[in-house]
């Protein structure tokens, strides 16, 4: 049934305090994003539990204490992605359709991850480390909300290449989301989950500008990658993404100074992240399948950069350069 649509206020963990979309007398239901809500699993790990309900339209403390803080982050982290896609990419909702997928906070006990089901068509997300850092920070959200966007266009296959492929849309993306939405709590950068305080020192998750800093990810693309954990092959194309945005060598950025090399010493020059998503987000709607891997990644992003920006355009020119510069020639 439609709802009245009402404006409340969330005091998130990360992301200070922000407006949410909610309902009549009051539920955690964004009736101007595709009906939009935020459940209360409680502990559980299946179901929806709950709808966030209240008597006062103000959700959380900023603290993780407070049910409600979870679910604010994460009630904000899916309205400002869903107005990512509208905005930017021309979207309406995960699959084009208007329909807002749900999400679930508080699953499970100190749960350090966080997940896109296709299934229920929703995000699930959990308390991290001494349930003090819910996984609900706005790169994380964009991150898992794209692994819906994925699954509904080029669908690719989360394993092998397809599977880094797959695992760097949704780091491209939310990492966009995140720059979008310009809050001053959670500035834009090109690290993954800076905010959630998942190593417990504080690190970030992972570094597009150098992949390799997380131990584990490749930098460049070589024949083997395939064979790597799927958020370990993302890295060359996390990689590309930094470069073909911001350009090779070093870089401060909202106060995070960054350092990124290529395979042959080139030097690349970026075009700014908002022609690189938009070329990755043609490139996946509609070139990539679900079986393309770095070889057919590069002549789908080529193909997206001379639909939008023309062949030998600047923007042309250096998606070709940022895909030689990871080794993908
Ligand atoms: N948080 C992880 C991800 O979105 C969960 C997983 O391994 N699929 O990639
Ligand atoms: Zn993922
Ligand atoms: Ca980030």
């Amino acid at each position: 049934a439609d709802e009245a649509i009402e404006t409340g206020v969330g005091n998130t963990m990360y992301s200070g305090q922000v407006t949410l979309g909610t309902a009549p007398s009051y539920t955690l239901t964004d009736t101007a994003r595709g009906g939009h809500k935020t459940y209360d699993l409680n502990g559980g790990t299946s179901g929806t539990g709950t709808l966030f309900t209240n008597s006062t339209d103000t959700w959380g403390n900023g603290l993780a204490s407070n049910r409600a803080t979870a679910a604010a982050d994460a009630h904000y982290g899916a309205a400002v992605t869903w107005d990512f896609y509208k905005n930017e990419l021309g979207r309406n909702g995960i699959r084009g359709d208007g329909v807002a997928a749900y999400s679930r906070v508080h699953y499970g006990n100190a749960y350090v991850n966080a997940f896109w089901d296709d299934s229920c068509f929703c995000m699930t997300y959990g308390d991290g480390i001494g349930n003090t850092h819910p996984l609900t920070s706005l790169d994380v959200a964009g991150h898992e909300m794209s692994h819906g966007l994925t699954s509904s266009t080029a669908n690719l296959r989360y394993s092998g290449e397809s599977g880094g492929l797959n695992e760097a849309t949704s780091d491209i993306l939310g990492t966009a989301v995140e720059f979008y939405a310009n809050n001053a709590s959670d500035q834009g950068d090109y690290l993954i989950g800076e905010k959630i305080d998942i190593n417990g020192d504080g690190s970030p998750l992972r570094y597009m500008d150098q992949p390799s800093k997380d131990g584990s990810s490749a930098d460049y693309w070589s024949k083997s990658v395939g064979r790597l954990n799927v958020h370990y092959s993302s890295g060359p194309a996390n990689h590309f993404f930094y470069l073909l945005s911001e350009g090779s060598g070093t870089k401060t950025i909202n106060g995070v100074t960054y350092n990124s090399p290529t395979s042959n010493g080139s030097t690349v020059t970026g075009i700014g992240r908002q022609a690189a998503y938009k070329i990755w987000y043609k490139a996946l709607t509609t070139y990539m399948t679900s079986t393309t891997g770095y070889s057919a990644a590069r002549t789908a992003t080529l193909n997206a950069a001379k639909d939008l920006y023309g062949t030998g355009s600047t923007q042309y020119n250096a998606v070709a350069a940022a895909w030689t510069a990871i080794n993908v020639k």
